[in-house]
């Protein structure tokens, strides 16, 4: 049974897509608004613990799980922690791993190329931002049996949902940075995740604090990352 608006394709039903319909001028505005908006976006690191609803992380949630995935696999999993217990867990285990990265890991260019950005070791914005959004990827999943399926295009499935959360975190009027404690191996233990999840991204959400400061950085020009071939 299908109605109008559906077709079988080798026996799997698909149903019509409609297109919006804007003009040329709609369009351009369209996307000069999204632009405006989306470049205003920061990596914040100075935090307020001013609280808000979870619900509104619900929908961020909801927003960055409507990614495109490899075979619509949906290779995720959004950790929320809210608990001031965990993220002081989660703050300590990442400035433990973040000190020796900075004093051992990192090699002198990598450490040249952050000055103009101010990080540190120090992350107090683990205890203060009132939620963290860890993000696990599947490379795979077991099934109710307990067998194995293979995912697809895992760290680009993932990588995508991470940009689809830290657009809809820009546009809800909060702020992010895209954490990489490194190893993070820390996070699966704390979190109790299952064998078959590995950390990929930490995301503090919440308001900037009012002291908050970010570097004054550039992004490069339209005609240095864009080429066109007619
Ligand atoms: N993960 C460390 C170091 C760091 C690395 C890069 I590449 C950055 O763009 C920023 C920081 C930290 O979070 O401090």
């Amino acid at each position: 049974m299908h109605t109008d608006d559906s077709i079988l394709v080798d026996g799997f039903k698909h149903i019509k897509y409609h297109q919006h319909n804007f003009s040329e001028n709609e369009m351009r505005v369209n996307s000069e608004t999204y632009f405006n908006n989306i470049s205003q976006r920061r990596s914040v690191r100075n935090f307020s613990n001013k609280a808000f609803s979870i619900d509104i992380i619900e929908n961020l949630i909801k927003t960055a799980s409507s990614a495109p995935s490899g075979a619509n696999k949906q290779p995720w999993t959004f950790c929320v922690v809210k608990n001031a217990k965990i993220k002081k867990r989660i703050r300590e285990a990442a400035e433990e791993e973040e000190r020796k990265s900075y004093s051992e890991r990192m090699n002198d260019e990598w450490l040249n190329d952050l000055k103009h950005l101010g990080t540190d070791a120090n992350k107090p914005f683990l205890e203060i931002a009132p939620y963290l959004i860890v993000v696990f990827k599947k490379p795979f999943e077991y099934d109710k049996q307990g067998n194995k399926h293979q995912n697809y295009y895992v760290n680009e499935s993932v990588g995508l949902a991470c940009g689809f959360l830290i657009s809809a975190i820009h546009n809800a009027g909060l702020v992010t940075l895209t954490h990489t404690p490194s190893p993070m191996r820390f996070l699966e233990k704390i979190l109790n995740r299952p064998d078959n999840e590995r950390a990929f991204l930490l995301l503090p959400v919440g308001y900037a604090s009012e002291d908050a400061y970010v570097p004054d950085i550039q992004k490069k020009n339209l005609n240095e990352v864009m080429k066109i071939y007619e």
